[in-house]
């Protein structure tokens, strides 16, 4: 099946055939409700109790919240999401250059999510970039728009330090030493999705992205402010967060429900299409090296239960995730004791 990219440019009128998912699988759209109450973490307070607290329980209850007042200077964001727009208006002879299907690619723009896996794809184009080190992984990013690389780079460098300060509340909240996530990951990778979502005529018909967790220990996403599309699963329901001025939604990743022995949750997200607006996300992934055994400690499995998972690497787990389809079963599942 030939796939090639959709931000053309080119305003279609139906969506062609190839991403039309079957029936029972659709996105069922009117079904969906607004999160009113995501988690909103300041973190700026002073109380570090409290934070690490609300942290936890967010973890728990829903595997993912919002951080707002986070580090990450407005500028930085609003650069981002400039220059991530302009790469995606760029004509499309141009992005093709940089076209590859191959997800081991440490650069790459791409369509759907795994176009020679899946049996239906989904109305998203995506720019794929490793980023950490970065002075390993910039030379090779795009050099069109001429900002691109200074841009994502502060922009990267800030996220990380995000990232990396979240996992100490996290752990902290797991009543572990606030450096145990950040010792267990090991020097710690850095993926980059940027993903455009081109406007859908059909979207009741497609997704953006089908629902899936992500395969790696934590995932910060900056959402598009005006056009919303991201929808998490609570309590058998499909929920849509809308975007939080200034915020990043923050979600657990498969690493870390593996690391809490299943007590802090990979939670099940999608993201949909509409008709009128082309949509960005921003998802940065922080990934545990490719040597790290992904274990719990054994304070978190001394309660006589265990550990739900067996040991494994992240090198192991990383190849089994793009060995599959996005929307089959969680890939934990596969690790199950
Ligand atoms: O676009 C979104 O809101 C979600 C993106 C996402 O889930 C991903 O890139 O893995």
């Amino acid at each position: 099946m030939e796939t090639k990219v959709i931000s053309t440019g080119i305003r279609y009128t139906s969506i062609p055939e190839s991403y039309v998912r079957p029936e029972a699988e659709r996105p069922k759209l009117s079904e969906v409700q607004d999160c009113d109450d995501v988690p909103v973490i300041d973190l700026s307070l002073d109380d570090r109790y409290s934070t690490v607290q609300q942290i936890g329980e967010a973890c728990e209850t829903y595997g993912f919240f919002q951080v707002i007042n986070h580090g990450v200077s407005v500028e930085r964001v609003e650069n981002m999401l400039q220059v991530a727009g302009e790469f995606f208006r760029l004509p499309v002879e141009e992005k093709m250059k940089l076209y590859s299907d191959d997800p081991s690619k440490t650069m790459r723009l791409s369509t759907s999510f795994n176009v020679k896996k899946e049996k239906v794809h989904n109305w998203r184009d995506y720019l794929r970039l490793h980023c950490y080190p970065l002075d390993l992984y910039v030379p090779e990013w795009p050099s069109n728009p001429s900002s691109f690389k200074d841009t994502v780079s502060n922009y990267c460098r800030e996220v990380r330090e995000l990232g990396l300060r979240i996992q100490e509340l996290m752990a902290e909240s797991l009543g572990l030493d606030k450096d145990h996530i950040k010792n267990a990951l090991g020097e710690q990778g850095q993926h980059m999705a940027v993903n455009y979502y081109p406007p859908c005529p059909e979207p009741e018909l497609t997704y953006g992205l089908p629902g899936h967790t992500d395969p790696n220990a934590l995932t910060i996403l900056l959402q598009d402010l005006q056009v919303s599309g991201l929808q998490v699963l609570k309590d058998g329901k499909w929920m849509a967060v809308k975007p939080h001025p200034n915020a990043f939604v923050v979600n657990i990743g498969d690493q870390l429900q593996a690391l809490s022995n299943g007590r802090y949750k990979s939670v099940w997200h999608r993201a949909v299409v509409n008709v009128d607006k082309p949509r960005m996300s921003v998802a940065s992934f922080l990934c545990p090296c490719d040597s790290a055994l992904i274990s719990p400690p054994k304070e978190l499995t001394e309660d006589g239960t265990g550990a739900v998972y067996r040991d494994f690497t992240y090198a192991e787990y990383y190849k089994k995730f793009w060995s599959r389809n996005l929307d089959q079963e969680h890939c934990l599942e596969l690790f199950k004791n």
